[in-house]
């Protein structure tokens, strides 16, 4: 599924609403100045970026509370303009890279290319579960939020009727998570969402683990997929600028390592990298995040160490 030739369209989200804490939004700018389109070039990808998106007018909607969900026409609509914007470039052959941003953003990439690639498989590297419903949030936040509305499993609220349920649980996996709520521990417990968590990371090792999870999501590895990495799922000692950190974490080779072996499918048509807020933290643990962030995406495009 691999584009050949290799070309990769950067989709940059300034986006913070579904979570509360300002400079998320700053994220993908700091990706993109830190270098990353050119070091992709220098890895033989063709790289589009026509500048970050703009969400203005979104951003000044009169947006108060559904029940408590913060933002939720905001998020809503942002999500819907990326969707189109991912599914864009899947359609005219082109790899989407999504900089975050928040998390929620993941419910518009994550649709766009199910639009594209109806058989697409997720394979979702968190700290997080991101699955509470509208009923079992108690944040409010959205970006803990996205897979449960791209599975269905509360299309209650009309705002977000957009979203189609187009993935099915069957087709996501988790690795790297640490911190799940209890709401959310029964929602995988009843849908039989497979996860491997730090737990099974520390018993079985990474490598081990990566091939149970596509094992799971892509026996054969003939579909297509998606990879959508927060960077809380790293240790926060080695990716510390981000909201929501939780010890405990993937090391920096682990989480290399996952997005080498995904690339090594051939079957990578999609990439998320998110959560990274140079708001939080001294200069030096940014710098450090955003570089980790950057080799992140190099090693799911093919960087090799040797
Ligand atoms: N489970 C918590 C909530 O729903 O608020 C925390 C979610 C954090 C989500 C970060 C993006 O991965
Ligand atoms: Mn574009
Ligand atoms: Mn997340
Ligand atoms: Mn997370």
């Amino acid at each position: 599924f691999l584009p050949d030739p290799k070309r990769v369209a950067i989709v940059g989200c300034p986006f913070s609403g579904g979570q509360p804490k300002p400079g998320v939004d700053k994220g993908p700018i700091h990706l993109v100045e830190a270098g990353l389109p050119d070091q992709l070039r220098e890895l033989g990808w063709e790289v589009t970026f026509d500048g970050h998106h703009q969400f203005e007018e979104i951003s000044t909607l009169d947006d108060p509370p559904i029940g408590i969900l913060k933002n939720p026409r905001q998020v809503s609509k942002v999500c819907e303009a990326v969707a189109k914007t991912v599914e864009g470039h899947a359609k005219d052959g082109q790899l989407p890279l999504t900089l975050g941003g928040d998390h929620s953003l993941a419910m518009g990439t994550i649709s766009g290319t199910l639009s594209q690639y109806p058989n697409a498989c997720v394979v979702w590297i968190d700290a997080h579960a991101d699955i509470n419903t509208a009923s079992t949030t108690e944040s409010g936040n959205i970006h803990g939020m996205p897979v449960s509305f791209l599975l269905g499993l509360d299309a209650t609220i009309p705002e977000f009727a957009w979203v189609k349920p187009k993935l099915t649980t069957d087709r996501i996996v988790y690795i790297g998570l640490r911190d799940v709520d209890a709401g959310e521990k029964r929602i995988l417990r009843e849908n039989g969402i497979k996860a491997f968590s730090m737990h099974e990371v520390d018993k079985y090792g990474i490598g081990k683990v990566v091939e149970m999870a596509l094992d799971h999501v892509n026996p054969k590895r003939d579909l297509p997929i998606h990879l959508s990495f927060d960077v809380d799922a790293l240790d926060p000692t080695v990716a510390p600028s981000t909201g929501t950190p939780v010890r405990g974490g993937l090391t920096f080779r682990e989480g290399h390592y996952i997005c080498e072996a995904i690339y090594e499918t051939g079957c990578l048509v999609a990439l998320d990298l998110m959560e990274v807020n140079p708001s939080l933290a001294d200069a030096e643990a940014v710098k450090q995040t955003v570089a980790v962030g950057c080799s992140l995406v190099r090693s799911a495009l093919g960087e090799t160490l040797l």
